[in-house]
């Protein structure tokens, strides 16, 4: 799509292709972060406002992480496993913060899509829907559909502007990372629609006793190269901590990137930071993803999965493979023969 296309032409061209329809499904990245999940929440007010679409969200991946459940429970928003729907039920299939082909995602890239809104880099698949808006500058799509929703003169209700808050504050930290005007705009102007309050409880969300093991292996197990931290996390249930983990590392003094890994059901994950915006960690992540794997993502924060060799999950090997990419991750930002120290004495 065009670069000076206005909100109105975009809300016109995706309003063309939702028309007529009854039903759509809303797919969103594996495990959902507040951003996606905000996203969804945005596009199945808009077209169920402006056009009686019924919506289902569907994802794979189980969401663990307790500001997440929060959220979900606050929006009262049931979101379904995309293994278990038929996809051919529904009018329309649309993906928001995510797009086909991307690792993060579990869903056949053949298979035509008719919305895709994201901010992450485009895709080659991501052409070939219906209708695309992929805006890379972009703090968090939440943004995005605020846009429409305001071009669309629809107001907002409460439970989804305090997502769609949390959404752009959660993307961008607070909108100190990777965010333009248009994320501090939409945050303002969201802002006294949300519940203030709601949005405290689900940020403050109880932590299970888990959450606490989970971060005291990332901090035991972090070694500090130079500037650089790494982390392997070991064998987890879901990749939110690798990602909150490689956050709060890169709060250590004097330190510009982390880097943090996990198994997760057969799969690497790999999460990596920096502070240098001069970098890219996007294109790292893409590398290190290698040719069997997935990565990819925005120049300070980037994501990849690799998978296992089939049969050959024994620790050894998965220990060789985390060496080996952290010998290249050092290798990319810097002095790779920096031996490394403990975090934590
Ligand atoms: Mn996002």
């Amino acid at each position: 799509m065009g670069r000076r296309l206005t909100p109105k032409i975009r809300l016109a061209r995706l309003s063309s292709v939702l028309d007529g329809a009854r039903s759509m499904l809303i797919i969103v990245q594996n495990t959902p972060d507040p951003d996606a999940i905000a996203a969804a929440a945005a596009l199945r007010e808009l077209a169920n406002e402006l056009h009686g679409i019924a919506c289902s969200v569907g994802h794979t991946g189980a969401v663990w992480r307790a500001e997440n459940l929060a959220l979900l429970r606050y929006l009262g928003l049931k979101t379904r496993d995309l293994d278990d729907l038929d996809l051919g039920r529904f009018d329309r299939l649309a993906m928001v913060d995510a797009q086909p082909g991307a690792g993060n995602v579990n869903f056949d890239p053949e298979i035509r899509l008719d919305v895709v809104i994201d901010h992450h880099p485009i895709r080659p698949q991501t052409r070939s829907a219906r209708f695309h808006d992929i805006r890379s500058r972009y703090g968090a799509t939440s943004t995005m559909l605020y846009e429409y929703l305001e071009a669309a003169k629809l107001e907002v209700p409460v439970p989804v502007a305090t997502a769609m808050v949390y959404g752009i504050r959660s993307d961008t930290q607070d909108l100190g990372r990777e965010s333009t005007r248009a994320d501090l705009e939409a945050f303002l102007d969201l802002y006294p629609s949300a519940n203030a309050r709601a949005l405290g409880r689900i940020v403050q969300a109880p932590l299970p006793r888990a959450y606490f093991s989970k971060l005291r292996i990332a901090l035991d197990q972090a070694r500090v190269y130079g500037n650089r931290i790494v982390s392997y996390l070991g064998r987890l249930d879901s990749p939110e901590m690798v990602a909150e983990a490689a956050d709060l590392l890169l709060r250590a003094e004097d330190v510009d990137w982390t880097m943090c890994l996990a198994v997760i059901d057969g799969w690497l994950h790999l999460s990596l930071r920096t502070t240098d915006r001069d970098r890219n960690a996007g294109h790292i992540a893409r590398n290190l993803g290698g040719r069997r794997g997935f990565g990819g993502g925005h120049q300070v924060l980037a994501a990849a999965q690799i998978p296992l060799p089939a049969g050959n999950n024994g620790d050894r090997q998965i220990r060789k493979l985390v060496r080996d990419l952290t010998k290249r991750f050092l290798k990319a930002t810097g002095n790779p023969n920096e031996r490394g120290k403990p975090l934590c004495t």
